[in-house]
C-alpha cells in the first residue's frame, strides 16, 4: 500500500466533496461557514418610503383601480427591494396602504394570514370581521386574526386610507397559504359590539368569547392619553415611550405573529442603539426626525414608512421641538414564542453609531 501524500488526499477529498454535492449531499466539513454563522447573515437592507411617493400612488390608484372590475383590494405593499420575490416589507411581514372610496365595498374573504389595520385618513368606514362591523376613526387599530372573514365598507362621503400589515411573508416561508373568497351571506353574522361586550373589563357570566384571538378595536384617543400620561417617565433608552397594544384575552401581543406599538419620541430625545432578532416596520404619524440603521441615516417625517431588518443596529432621534409619534409593527412574537429572541445594546462609546451615509429615498419619477 502506498502512503497517500497530503497533496493527493486534498485532491481526492475535493473530488469526493464535489461528487457528494452532485448527489445532493452536503459535506458538513466543507460547508460549515454556510451552515452556521457567528452572527446572522441578514440578506436584506433597511429601507424607507417617503409620504410624497406613497400619496402619489394612493391618488392614482384611486383614479385607475375599480374594485368592481376585480382585484379584491385597492392596496399596495411597501416592498423591500431585496424581498421582491416574496413582496415582503421584512422577511416575515408585509405592510400596505389601502384606499376605500365612498360607497365602495371590498368583498369578504379570509386567509391564513393575520392582519391589522391602522387608519391614517378618514373616519366612519368599517371592516366587518366575522360579520361584526368595526367602525374606525383616524389612528384606530383593528385586528383581523387568522381565518376570520373580513370585508371593508365605506358608507361615508370621503375616501379612507389605512395601513395594512400582514404576516403573509412568514406564511410563505412556512410554505403555507390558504385563501377563501366569500359571498356576503357567508361572511359572518355577529352584531355590532359582539366583541367589545365580551372581552372588556366586565364580561358576561353565562358565555365566553368563542375565539382565541379577539378582533378588538383599539381607539387612538386612549392610546394617545396613555402616551401623554407617561411622557415624563424615563421610558426605554432605546425606544423612548413605547407602548405595546395587548391582547385582552391572552395578554401578550395582539396577534401570534405580530406585535403593535405606539411610540413617542419626546422633543430633543435621542435614543441609544441596540439590535434585536425581530424585524420592525415604522409608520410615522407626527414629527420630523431620523433613525440610524447600520450606520446609515434615514430621515423621516409624517406618512413615511421605514423598516429595520433583524440584528441591524438602530437608534431613533427626534431633534425637533415637537413630539414625534410612530405606529410600529414587529414580528417579535414569532421570535419570543420560538425562543429565538435576542437583544443587544450597542457596545461602543456612548451607545451611538457613527453615521457613514444618508439614505436617498426614491421619489415618483
Ligand atoms: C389583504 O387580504 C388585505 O383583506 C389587504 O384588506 C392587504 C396584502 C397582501 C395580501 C392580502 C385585505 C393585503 C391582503
Amino acid at each position: 500500500m502506498t502512503a497517500a501524500t497530503g497533496h493527493n488526499i486534498d485532491r481526492e477529498l475535493e473530488r469526493f466533496n464535489n461528487r457528494m454535492v452532485e448527489h445532493n449531499l452536503t459535506p458538513t466539513w466543507a460547508y460549515y461557514p454556510e451552515l452556521v454563522a457567528m452572527a446572522p447573515p441578514v440578506a436584506y437592507r433597511p429601507y424607507l418610503w417617503k409620504a410624497g411617493l406613497l400619496d402619489r400612488v394612493v391618488g392614482t390608484a384611486g383614479e385607475l383601480v375599480d374594485l368592481e372590475r376585480g382585484g379584491e383590494r385597492r392596496s399596495f405593499e411597501v416592498v423591500n427591494p431585496d424581498l421582491r420575490h416574496i413582496h415582503g416589507t421584512t422577511h416575515t411581514l408585509g405592510a400596505a396602504l389601502q384606499l376605500v372610496q365612498p360607497g365602495e365595498i371590498a368583498p369578504p374573504h379570509r386567509h391564513l394570514a393575520n392582519a391589522i389595520r391602522f387608519i391614517v385618513k378618514g373616519r366612519g368606514s368599517y371592516t366587518a370581521v366575522e360579520g361584526e362591523r368595526l367602525y374606525m376613526e383616524e389612528r384606530d387599530l383593528i385586528l383581523t386574526p387568522t381565518w376570520m372573514w373580513h370585508e371593508h365598507g365605506n358608507e361615508t362621503e370621503a375616501p379612507v386610507v389605512w395601513v395594512d400589515a400582514l404576516d403573509y411573508p412568514f406564511n410563505k416561508l412556512m410554505q403555507l397559504s390558504f385563501f377563501q373568497p366569500g359571498a356576503s351571506e357567508d361572511a359572518g353574522s355577529r352584531p355590532i359590539g359582539f366583541t367589545s361586550s365580551r372581552v372588556g373589563l366586565v364580561r358576561p357570566t353565562w358565555t365566553s368569547y368563542p375565539d382565541e384571538i379577539p378582533n378588538v378595536t383599539y381607539k387612538w384617543e386612549e392610546t394617545a392619553n396613555t402616551l401623554n400620561a407617561l411622557r415624563d417617565e424615563e421610558g426605554s433608552p432605546y425606544d423612548g415611550i413605547l407602548l405595546e397594544y395587548v391582547n385582552p384575552i391572552q395578554e401578550g401581543s395582539v396577534l401570534p405573529t405580530m406585535a403593535c406599538y405606539a411610540q413617542l419620541l419626546r422633543p430633543g430625545e435621542r435614543c441609544k442603539a441596540h439590535r434585536q432578532t425581530s424585524s420592525t416596520i415604522h409608520y410615522v404619524l407626527d414629527g420630523e426626525g431620523y433613525s440610524v440603521i447600520n450606520g446609515v441615516r434615514f430621515d423621516w417625517g409624517p406618512g413615511d414608512f421605514f423598516m429595520i431588518p433583524p440584528w441591524a443596529w438602530h437608534e431613533h432621534a427626534n431633534p425637533g421641538g415637537g413630539d414625534a409619534v410612530h405606529f410600529v409593527i414587529s414580528d417579535t412574537p414569532i421570535m419570543t414564542s420560538l425562543k429565538l429572541w435576542r437583544e443587544e445594546p450597542y457596545p461602543e462609546g456612548d451607545g451611538h453609531q457613527e453615521t457613514a451615509e444618508t439614505f436617498a429615498p426614491l421619489t415618483w419619477s
